[in-house]
């Protein structure tokens, strides 16, 4: 049986007179369902098939039982009598797509540094000691039960978050000037706070988000209610910071306007501001354009391996006594990926406020998700409550962190070794689980064709995934795409 490789229908004859098709190359079929076709469209349609190598044009108007025709042809099934038939192909997502891909190679030597998810030197998955402690003490806690959380989960766990990432002296804390409701992990907490901000906030409903940022960011927030703008964040030239660029930006933009952060470790260029700079930020959000700072800390303690360190551009935004939104998550952290756990914190000028911001949340919250799950939320509690279980996660966490920079050193040295041409000081320089290589879509692909290796195509590499044993094959990588493609 022969395939369809590629069907292309001009877009503007999407919707009712033209529903387009989707073609599933893997099951060998071609999905299309063609209404009506509008009479002055009739001269100038072009439809291309491409059968195993064979292209069928059809210029100049299209007609349903022509592409039957073909799809019979080549032995493909087509559906015309769904009422989904319209509904088109989606692309996978740029980065979770990494993993479908790699999981579909059946070469043994495949590496995945697309997602951000930590290996060990054997290149598995880590369960945190800890966390396995946590959880046998759970499991062995017949008092427990599997009731409905309240609305905004956990109270603990609400008030031990809001402690790790601003402090436990933290006077806003101490004002009642916070609120936190646990969440669906990172992604679920800026998710929550823009519906939140779409509905409630007095200032100008727009968020800007650095040039680049972690991709969801640019859905999560429309998708919320709140669009989107970009400011200036990498200077592709030096492989660092545009300080200036975005300082120029923050200034352009609407007073009250929102601005996203990353609280460290910014994803995906590894490029954090130096505390000077963050000095200048916080000058032109605060005293300048009366901006609302929106962190979003997805890697407290990845960046150093100090909790506090990698806090301290959250804290000097509570400390000035401004307005903050904080997304929290421990997907990293504490290694809970897939059990979702997060907070959403809001911390304002008043309690009077935050009771009633925390009653608006709950509006958010209850026809999204109803409550959040127990599990992820009760290790984390017990975790930052039982003061030996914090010291051993501060150890395991900083054991994460250093691997990862050790990482950097040895691909940075057999790159050095293999006199890959190009300066890779920035491998040494970024921060935290991602290396911004600078290699561009290309390379990437062919690093991927060539060598498995298995990353985002804007050259972002996941240094958390990498081993001892795989930093050689990524440097030939490396070495042999930049000297087969210039950048
Ligand atoms: N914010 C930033 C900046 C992130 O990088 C990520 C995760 C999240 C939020 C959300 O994480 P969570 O919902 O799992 O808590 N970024 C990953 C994974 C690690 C992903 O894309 O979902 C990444 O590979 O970029």
């Amino acid at each position: 049986m022969s395939s369809i490789s590629t069907i292309s229908l001009p877009t503007r004859f999407s919707g009712s007179n033209l529903l387009e098709t989707s073609l599933l190359p893997n099951q060998n079929s071609l999905r299309f369902r063609v209404a009506s076709f509008p009479a002055t469209s009739r001269s100038n349609v072009a439809v291309h098939v491409r059968d195993n190598g064979t292209s069928f044009s059809s210029a100049g108007g299209v007609r349903r039982t022509r592409i039957s025709a073909v799809a019979k042809e080549t032995g493909t099934s087509v559906s015309t009598d769904s009422s989904f038939a319209h509904v088109q192909q989606a692309p996978e997502d740029p980065i979770l797509g990494i993993t479908v891909a790699y999981n579909k190679d059946p070469n043994p030597a495949k590496v995945n540094l697309g997602v951000g998810a930590y290996r060990t030197e054997e290149g598995k998955p880590l369960v945190l000691n800890v966390v396995r402690k946590a959880e046998q003490k759970l499991l062995a806690d017949k008092s427990r039960n599997k009731e409905y959380l309240g609305i905004t989960g956990i109270p603990d766990f609400n008030k031990l978050s809001a402690q790790l990432i601003l402090g436990s002296d933290c006077l806003a804390i101490a004002e009642k000037r916070v609120v936190t409701v646990q969440c669906l992990s990172g992604t679920g907490s800026l998710r929550v706070g823009a519906e939140f901000l779409a509905t409630h906030y007095g200032g100008e409903k727009i968020i800007y988000v650095p040039s680049p940022t972690w991709g969801n960011h640019l859905k999560i927030f429309p998708l919320g209610g709140i669009q989107t703008r970009t400011y200036r964040y990498f200077d592709p030239k030096t492989k660092g910071l545009d300080y200036e660029g975005m300082i120029e930006d923050l200034r352009a933009a609407p007073s009250g306007a929102v601005v996203l952060l990353h609280a460290c470790a910014h994803n995906p260029t590894g490029v954090d501001p130096t505390q000077e700079q963050w000095e200048g930020i916080r000058r032109v959000i605060r005293e300048e354009k009366h901006l609302l700072p929106f962190f979003d800390s997805a890697y407290q303690g990845f960046a150093s391996g100090s909790l506090d360190t990698d806090a301290w551009a959250v804290r000097q935004f509570v400390n000035d006594g401004g307005e903050v939104f904080l997304a929290q998550s421990y997907a990293k952290n504490m290694g809970l990926y897939g059990e979702r756990v997060g907070a959403l914190s809001a911390i304002v000028k008043g309690a009077d406020v935050a009771t009633r911001v925390e009653s608006q949340l709950k509006l958010v919250i209850r026809p999204m998700y109803s409550s959040p799950p127990t599990h992820g939320a009760a290790i984390v509690s017990l975790i930052l409550a039982d003061k030996d279980l914090y010291e051993e996660w501060k150890v395991e966490l900083k054991g994460m962190a250093d691997r990862i920079i050790s990482m950097r050193h040895q691909l940075f040295d057999a790159l050095k070794e293999r006199k890959t041409p190009g300066n890779w000081d920035h491998i040494l320089n970024q921060i935290g689980m991602f290396t911004f290589t600078g290699l561009n879509k290309q390379q990437v692909e062919y690093m991927t064709k060539e060598y498995h290796i298995y990353m985002t195509l804007d050259g972002r590499i996941s240094m958390a995934g990498l081993s001892s044993r795989t930093v050689p094959q990524l440097a030939d990588a490396i070495h042999s795409a930049v000297v087969n493609f210039s950048s």
